[in-house]
This record gives structure tokens, sequence and C-alpha cells, in this order.
């Protein structure tokens, strides 16, 4: 065999094995080319009628051919192996990869995180504290004695050891006054509990607590900052007003409404034709309260103010039942993303 035959020997059969379509087609190509009557088998054999110096060179050169197309032949039985379990599994090679599923925080949280914005703007700080409180950072201290009825208006879960799951975050005003000292200002997210639940009401639910104590803070601050925050968080046309309210450990107390983001303030079933939604409770700081963290009453003076998490979520996202949030269906979370 002549240097040129070979070469187009190689050529050929290359070029026939990389086309071959199945395992089937491979197969009948390694006969053809490599088996007992293939076509370099067949040449191999009738090196013996050639002279010696042309059967070492030829020879070497076969061989060579040989061991080229036997690795060709297995890389390419390898490849079609592999594409003849993926058509088994039902994989589709033309079709575009998977993207990984991203996950979103949780509406409430991505609520929070909000609220805690608008108000480091304002300078304050955002501290955290217990869920399990006693009785006296939950009630007492603020201003609310055994005998007091408004523990009534929070039904409180205690625990066997006397103390209980705080049915505010308001003893945050009386932790954080202990740990500082005045002027100061901060928020304080948290979860509260009580014994209640509709669609409205859920036994665990977040409040955001908020304290300004200062020499001078009036009134004048509690609105301007409370209506600055909802414009903040519920656009620049919302409205407010103030309702005069009670809370122990406010005097006066409040409590703040915004103008309805369903029906512009028109009337509608989600305000129950008021117009009006009532979004927290504030009011000045108690001066039993103050006492209680031994402020000097003549000297500091501010506002608190607490606020429900689901309630604001559930007005920003137009959500009916405050059950959705904690229910975790896919489909409602991935409507956050
Ligand atoms: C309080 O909890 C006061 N600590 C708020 C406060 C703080 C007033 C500082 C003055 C100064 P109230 O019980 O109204 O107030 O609760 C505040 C908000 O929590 C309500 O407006 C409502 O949005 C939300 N809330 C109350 N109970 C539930 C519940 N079971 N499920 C969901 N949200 C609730």
């Amino acid at each position: 065999m002549k240097p040129e035959e070979l070469e187009a020997l190689k050529e050929r059969a290359l070029k026939e094995l990389s086309s071959a379509k199945n395992l089937a087609d491979l197969e009948a190509l390694r006969v053809k080319y490599l088996g007992k009557k293939g076509e370099i088998t067949q040449a191999l054999k009738s090196l013996k009628d050639l002279p010696l110096e042309e059967k070492k060179t030829v020879g070497a050169k076969l061989n060579e051919l040989k061991e080229i197309l036997e690795e060709f032949y297995k890389e390419k039985k390898n490849s079609l192996l592999l594409e003849e379990e993926d058509r088994e599994e039902g994989i589709d090679l033309t079709l575009p990869g998977r993207k990984p599923e991203r996950g979103a925080l949780h509406p409430l949280t991505q609520t929070i995180e909000e609220i805690c914005e608008i108000f480091t703007r304002l300078g304050f700080e955002v501290v955290t504290g217990p869920e399990v409180e006693s009785d006296h950072y939950n009630f007492t201290a603020l201003n609310i004695p055994e005998w007091h009825p408004a523990r009534d208006m929070q039904a409180t879960f205690y625990l066997k050891n006397g103390a209980l799951l705080r049915t505010h975050t308001s003893p945050m005003q009386i932790r954080a006054m202990l740990e500082r000292t005045p002027p100061l200002r901060i928020i304080a997210p948290g979860k509260v509990y009580r014994c209640d639940a509709d669609v409205r009401h859920s036994p665990m639910f977040h409040q955001v607590e908020g304290l300004m104590i200062d020499d001078k803070t009036s009134f004048s601050d509690l609105k301007g900052i409370l209506s600055f925050f909802a414009r903040e968080i519920f656009g620049e046309k919302t409205k407010v007003r103030f309702r005069p309210s009670y809370f122990p450990f406010t005097e006066p107390s409040v409590e703040m409404d915004i103008s309805c983001v369903i029906c512009d303030g028109k009337g509608c079933r989600v305000c129950s034709q008021t117009g009006w939604l009532e979004i927290l409770g504030a009011g000045m700081v108690h001066p039993e309260v103050l006492k209680a963290v031994n402020y000097d009453i003549s000297k500091w003076q501010g506002f608190a103010f607490g606020l429900g998490v689901e309630r604001i979520a559930m007005i920003k996202f137009g959500i009916d039942d405050i059950r959705l949030f904690f229910d975790n269906h896919l489909n409602f979370l991935e409507s956050f993303k």
C-alpha cells in the first residue's frame, strides 16, 4: 500500500466513523475497518507479500493507523452511549438550561426593612430585645399595674415561671431608656403575641416600637415625624389624621389613620366606607414611665409610637387576610420577588 493510499484510507475511515448516527452504524464501521475481514486487518495481512524494507515502513504506518481508528472508535462509542442514555431518560438536549430558582425576602421582612430604613434616615437607632418578657417590663413599668383594666386589652400568654410572651414591643421603651442616657431615638421591630385570631388578627404578629426622648420633643414632632413616615411608605399623596385614644403609657394618646389607599379616601369595603385606615398608636411618654426608669421629668420628655407591621403590609400590598403571611404558600410568596 502506497503512502497516499494509506492517507486516503485514514481520511475516509475517520470521516465515516465521525458521521455514525447510532451504535449500530458505528459497529458496522468497526467491522468494515477493524474487523477480522476489515480493510486494516486485510492490509496488515497482505504485508507478508512485500519486500522486507517496505514491510517495515508500511507495517509501522498501518499499526499507527489502526491505533488511531481504535481510539477514535472508543470515543465515538462513549458519546453515542451518553446520547442514548439521555434519550431514554427523556432529556431533550436542545432545551435551554434550567435557571436555579431564586428566593426572595418575606413580604413582612421587606416591610420591616422599609420601615427601619425610613426611621434610620431620621436618626433613629434600630434595637431588638427578648420575646419572653417579665410582667414588670411588659406592664408595670409602662404604668399598667396589676389591678389595671388595661391589662385585659391585650390577652396575654403566660408561661409557667411567671414570665410572659410580650404582648407589644413597648417593653423595649423601658429597656432602651435603662440602657442609654437621654437624648435618644430608637425603633424596635419584633414579634409579639396575643391570644387573638381572625382574618385581621394573628396570635403572633409584628410591631415596630418608636421612642424619641429629648429636652424639647413636643407633640408637633410626633405629628411631623409620623406624617413624614406615612408619606414615605404609602406615597406622597397620603393624608393623615390623628384621633384621641388611650394608652396607659402615653398622655395624651392618639391613633393615626391614613387616607384609604384602595379608594383614595372615597369609602370602600377595606376602610368600612370611612375613607380612613388606622395604622398606629402613639402619644407623649407618660411621666410615670419616665419615673420608672429614673429619668428627670422636669428635664426630659418625648413621644412613643407602636405600629402593626402586618397591618401596614396588608394595606401596602392589598392583602385582605393576615393568615396568608404565615401559611407560606409558594404562589403567594413568589409574588413578592
Ligand atoms: C399597642 O400595642 C401599643 N403598645 C402601641 C403604642 C406604642 C401606643 C407606643 C402608644 C405608644 P395596640 O394594641 O393598638 O397598641 O396595637 C398596635 C397595632 O398592632 C394595632 O394598630 C394593630 O395594627 C396591631 N395589632 C394588634 N393586635 C393584633 C393582632 N392580633 N394581629 C395583628 N396585628 C395586631
